[in-house]
């Protein structure tokens, strides 16, 4: 396969001026007909004319009206064209209903939809599908379907046709076609400037009742974009529709917005808080995108990060706003220690803006996305926010209408704010995830802190230059008091000192506040110096990562040294749970212990090999004992995680029974169940029934309730992904495959589905213990199944393939194990170039 290099880059010969597209949709043959005005493009070296094209039947090609034939090949056709501008006519056959890669236009229980970034319109016609070329799309839908949706305002529509036109020229990836038997939830919204926008959630009939807390998120979305960022919204019409078949959450198509149905459609019988608030974010991520990404869209696909990492950080942001910030941002860290660090730390890692790709549907990573917005997170610390808002108003009004770069964003922020961002650059250039450790030093009234900082290598990156780390820093006095409060270093060299004067006694330091940068500290700390932040820091991210820490040095000395829990750190979170003036969220949050495969990542750090089996009996071992210790806290803690009004996904009751949950699992291990039963039998929501089946499941005591879930939600698709998902991550390790294998036989087991799939196989590959049974089941099944759909679905295939990314740590029984695995798919006959590059990089 061939490798992309951002080097490479050179612009298309020519400008598309106006797109005019037909369909005649047909199941097994749609008709795609095209006119495209091209026009020499005055800045491109001179070229053959390439249109993309895959799995295409040309039916007619014509060239100002004349009849032409193209040379074809598998990636699309070349052709002679006339020197100056000319009309480009063209009719394709495609198959929507054989389409089960999601990629192009297909089909997902009887409706049409199109999935196109990043290269999928290629499999609609013949195009240059690069996302620095930009029109003006007009689109006609023929077909008996009652809705027929495309991209910008409606236009005509009579007896089965429909017709669309968007004013905003796009680049291909954002073009979207939907039709099918549809019903919307229709509202309305105003914008800044009085403009009359019809919103729409279009589902399928049934699902009518499961929209309204999505439309409230999008109104939200809208009004909060205008006040944060002063952005309006720019057509007469936004459009979302759900799918039950999507590879991924959801697309930010111009003015169309198509949402796998998990991330869109909610109600409280049958969908978590979780879910809410995810539903929450995504609606806002993608109507961000209506800015940054859609009117100021990526020259290459190596930018990707340019819409990703901001519309990511403007989510984030968002939700900070509706709920609680310190909350999200201790989420924001767990997400990026749990997915981004492994994928930084491993085979898999690449900078946040690659430099070269065989499969671009590969790169829509951890590091992308949320490491991508970390670095605007950086920058907006460094530069402060007054800087970040004349900067952004400065991003739009320049490059509106642009195909922009990483070096156009920055040079942004360099004219608005007259700083050099050279160094700062690393962070989009260098892979890795920079190490910082910390000396202190204290005489006479000067304290003195001295980080150095070194990235490890990474694939074709032995040697990594110092990067900017802001580290945020606060100090407290020995009886607690902040002395100096938070105050931002910017380390810019690989080791380098900061001092303090003045201060009557040495102090304790409270560094990276807030998590404000994404690096592993290194530090020696003692338990004593972390049990004093737990009690006393003001930066409510770092008490929490107070307790982390204790919680993994407590259960890496009972992992390496047999210890017994650390009763110390146990009784200074208890003083921490049992402060009611803390809001219950956070105190949730508190009394979670970092994740087994979290373990597993910082044993490996630390230079031990993770032992699976140690880290499940560690873990369990330490639930267990702070049931007991705990037993007449948890009664207290119930209490105060009672809600008695009627449901709401609102942040204080969510966090309420955040708390509950947290409080049950214990509970559970004290009552064999029985107040998971009770919670179970009288649950009026799914938050509830959920997390008291999973507590019965952990019990044992779950053959009964298992059914009834069943029965109860055989006919709701969202429900069901639940109940497979649950069974398996929620066993014993010594069964979770078996269960997982006898799930993909149920005749519910719809493997084609992503949602599905991912419910049952990427469930057991997150259940670490499980995952990493001794004898190598769960990798045999998981591989058994990527292979298998491979065929299908290579976009999903390659990125459940990643669960094989931390193979090289552990130990050489299951490392051989994972590598005959991995080796198994690599040798599949036609493996796609998705999964095989996956699989090469990660056996490299
Ligand atoms: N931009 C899409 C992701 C497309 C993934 C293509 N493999 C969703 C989002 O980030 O908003
Ligand atoms: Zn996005």
């Amino acid at each position: 396969p061939q490798t992309v290099y951002l080097s490479d880059y050179t612009p298309f010969g020519w400008q598309v001026q106006d797109v005019h597209l037909t369909f005649r949709l047909a199941p097994e043959a749609t008709r795609v007909l095209a006119r495209i005005h091209f026009v020499p493009n005055p800045d491109a070296p001179k070229q053959e004319f390439f249109l993309h094209g895959e799995d295409l039947t040309l039916i007619h090609a014509a060239i100002d009206g004349q009849t032409v034939s193209p040379v074809q090949s598998a990636e699309g056709l070349t052709c002679a064209v006339p020197d100056g501008p000319f009309l480009w006519e063209c009719e394709v056959e495609i198959a929507p209903a054989k389409n089960t890669a999601l990629e192009g236009l297909y089909m997902s229980n009887g409706m049409y939809c199109t999935q196109c970034e990043a290269e999928g319109f290629r499999k609609i016609t013949f195009y240059p599908d690069r996302p620095d070329v930009m029109s003006v799309f007009t689109v006609r839908i023929e077909g008996d379907e009652p809705v027929k949706l495309s991209n910008g305002n409606p236009g005509k529509t009579g007896e089965g046709f429909a017709e669309w036109h968007d004013p905003w020229p796009k680049p291909a990836y954002l073009f979207a076609l939907v039709a099918g038997d549809l019903v919307n939830h229709p509202d309305r919204f105003t914008t800044m400037n009085g403009r009359d926008v019809e919103l729409n959630i279009w589902v399928r009939p049934g699902d009518e009742g499961k929209c309204a807390f999505g439309m409230e998120a999008l109104k939200k979305s809208m009004k909060w974009d205008e006040d944060v960022y002063g952005r309006e919204y720019d057509l007469d019409i936004f459009n979302i529709v759900a799918v039950d078949d999507f590879n991924m959450g959801a697309m930010e198509n111009k003015g169309l917005n198509v949402f796998n149905s998990s991330c869109v459609l909610a109600s409280p019988e049958t969908s978590t808080d979780a879910n809410f608030e995810r539903i929450e974010a995504i609606i806002a991520h993608e109507y961000f995108h209506n800015w940054t990404g859609n009117r100021i869209t990526c020259r290459d696909w190596f930018q990707l990060c340019l819409k990703e990492g901001l519309t990511v950080f403007r989510d984030a942001q968002f939700t900070a706003d509706m709920r609680s910030a310190p909350v999200k941002r201790i989420e924001d860290a767990q997400m990026m220690r749990g997915r981004q660090f492994p994928e930084d730390q491993g085979p898999l890692a690449h900078p946040v803006r690659p430099e070269s790709f065989q499969e671009i549907n590969n790169f829509y990573t951890a590091t992308v996305y949320e490491k991508g917005a970390e670095v605007i997170g950086m920058l907006k610390r460094l530069v402060g926010d007054e800087d970040y808002a004349k900067a952004l108003d400065l991003y739009f009004d320049r490059h509106d209408g642009d195909a922009a770069t990483i070096e156009d964003w920055l040079k942004v922020f360099e004219d608005a704010t007259g700083r050099d961002l050279s160094q700062f650059k690393r962070w989009y250039s260098q892979a890795g995830t920079p190490r910082v450790t910390v000396t202190e030093d204290w005489s006479e009234g000067t304290y003195t802190l001295t980080f150095r900082q070194v990235t490890p290598p990474t694939p074709g990156q032995p040697d990594k230059a110092p990067q900017v780390i802001p580290m945020a820093v606060g100090l407290l006095n020995p009886n607690g008091d902040e002395v100096q409060p938070t105050t931002l270093l910017e380390i810019t060299e690989a080791e380098q000192s900061f001092t303090f004067d003045g201060l009557s006694a040495r102090p304790v330091p409270s560094l990276l506040r807030d998590f404000s940068a994404p690096v592993v500290m290194e530090r020696e700390v003692s338990r004593e110096e972390r049990a004093f932040l737990l009690a006393h820091d003001t930066d409510p991210f770092n008490r929490w990562d107070a307790s982390q820490m204790l919680g993994v040095e407590c259960l890496i000395a009972m992992i390496t040294e047999g210890a017994t829990p650390d009763t110390a750190w146990l009784d200074g979170l208890e003083r921490v749970l049992r402060d009611d003036s803390l809001d219950p969220a956070f105190r949730a949050l508190m009394m979670g212990t970092p994740s087994q495969a979290e373990l597993a990542r910082v044993l490996h750090e630390r230079g031990h090999t993770p032992d699976p089996d140690a880290i499940w009996n560690a873990a369990e071992t330490l639930a267990q004992f702070r049931a007991e210790r705990w037993a007449d806290l948890l009664p207290r803690l119930a209490a105060e995680a009672a809600v008695d009004a009627p449901y709401s996904p609102d942040a204080e009751q969510v966090g309420k029974r955040a708390l509950g949950a947290g409080v049950l699992a214990l509970q559970t291990r004290l009552d064999g169940g029985k107040a998971a039963q009770a919670q179970f039998d009288s649950a009026d929501n799914m938050t509830l029934q959920l997390t008291a089946l999973g507590s019965l499941v952990r019990a044992g005591r779950d053959a009964e309730a298992l059914a009834a879930f069943e029965e109860q939600w055989k006919d709701d698709r969202l429900v069901m992904d639940k109940w497979f998902g649950l069974q398996i991550g929620a066993a014993a390790p010594d069964v979770a495959v078996e269960r997982a294998q006898a799930l993909t036989q149920h005749p519910a087991f719809d493997w084609k589905n992503p949602n599905r799939f991912r419910a049952v196989l990427g469930g057991l590959a997150a259940h670490h213990a499980a995952f990493h049974r001794a004898d190598g089941a769960s990798y045999a099944l998981l591989a058994d199944w990527l292979i298998r759909l491979d065929d299908l679905n290579p976009q999903t295939t390659a990125r459940m393939a990643a669960v094989f990314q931390t193979w090289t740590r552990y130990d050489e029984d299951r490392r051989a194990l994972m590598r005959a695995a991995l080796e198994r798919i690599a040798a599949k006959l036609n493996l796609s170039r998705d999964t095989g590059e996956m699989v090469t990089r990660m056996l490299a």
